[in-house]
């Protein structure tokens, strides 16, 4: 043991997981951040939490930097202005890496995901390299979502099944945990998707590179506070990138069953 180092400074470990970073990225969600801080310290007290705020105007930085000064497993990533839920995850995770995460998670900052299901995902990492909380396998739910909202998820998940030829299920589910391996640089090379588009692209690279990918149920919760960053042109980027890669995966088997034949 390092007597330099006591155990209040260690990094904590998640039972067979090693240490695990849960990555909230937020925008706005100065009502929220506060809630769902408190609730995942309580409900999974062995994890670090880094909030990746984009400079949010209604002082959501500002707030996570107090939570950070009153827990030593809470930090803050500021970045300059709003660039999109991929980036800051991309940025997340790379903060994660370097502080010698081997698990990160993606969770919400609006309540959508309940802390308290967080260890029913890290346990079935375990035996996963990815797992998704899912709301499209037996027990999982979606609470108070209009049905407009009920159904672009549900066409967007066939579309990408379909598109994909694909097994998972709820691909646009952003509750989840992933070993650290997955999200190694080599396998982010290029991502340049955002919103929904970002967490299909995240797991369809994993899937397609072997990794275990498994879903478990999880109930989705409406947010109640704060505004949904939900727009016409995330879903827009998410039928053009799902068709494109679709569209090389089908061109890149078509080559391969040419070179054979040759
Ligand atoms: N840092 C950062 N966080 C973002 C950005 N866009 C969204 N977020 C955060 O990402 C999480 C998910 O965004 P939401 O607006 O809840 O999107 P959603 O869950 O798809 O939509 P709703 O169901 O309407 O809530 C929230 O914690 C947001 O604050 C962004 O550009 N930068
Ligand atoms: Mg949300």
């Amino acid at each position: 043991m390092d007597p330099e180092i006591s155990d209040d400074d260690r990094a904590p470990e998640y039972p067979g997981l090693g240490h695990v970073v849960v990555v909230i990225p937020t925008y706005n969600e100065a009502d929220n951040i506060r809630v769902i801080v408190s609730r995942l310290r309580a409900a999974v007290p062995d994890v670090e939490v880094l909030i990746a705020d984009d400079g949010s105007p209604d002082g959501t930085g500002e707030i996570a930097d107090e939570l950070a000064a009153a827990d030593r497993l809470v930090h803050v990533l500021h970045r300059a202005g709003k660039e999109g839920l991929g980036a800051a995850y991309l940025a997340g995770f790379a903060w994660a890496a370097e502080h010698g995460a081997d698990v990160m998670v993606e969770m919400d900052a609006d309540g959508s995901h309940n802390p308290e299901e967080l260890p029913r995902l890290l346990n079935a990492l375990r035996d996963a390299d990815v797992v998704i909380g899912s709301r499209k396998v037996p027990g999982g739910k979606i609470v108070n979502w209009p049905m407009s909202r009920v159904m672009i998820s549900s066409v967007g998940n066939l579309y990408t099944r379909l598109a994909l030829s694909f097994p998972v299920k709820d691909s646009t589910a952003g509750f989840r945990a992933y070993r650290a391996e997955v999200l190694a640089a080599k396998n982010l090379s290029g991502v340049a998707s955002q919103g929904y588009c970002f967490q299909i692209d995240m797991v369809y690279r994993a899937w397609r590179s072997g990794y275990r990918v498994v879903e478990v149920p999880v109930t989705f919760v409406e947010r109640e506070r704060g505004q949904s960053k939900m727009s016409p042109d995330i879903v827009r980027e998410a039928l053009w990138r799902v068709g494109l890669w679709g569209v090389q995966a089908r061109l890149g088997s078509a080559k391969k069953a040419l070179d054979r034949l040759r």
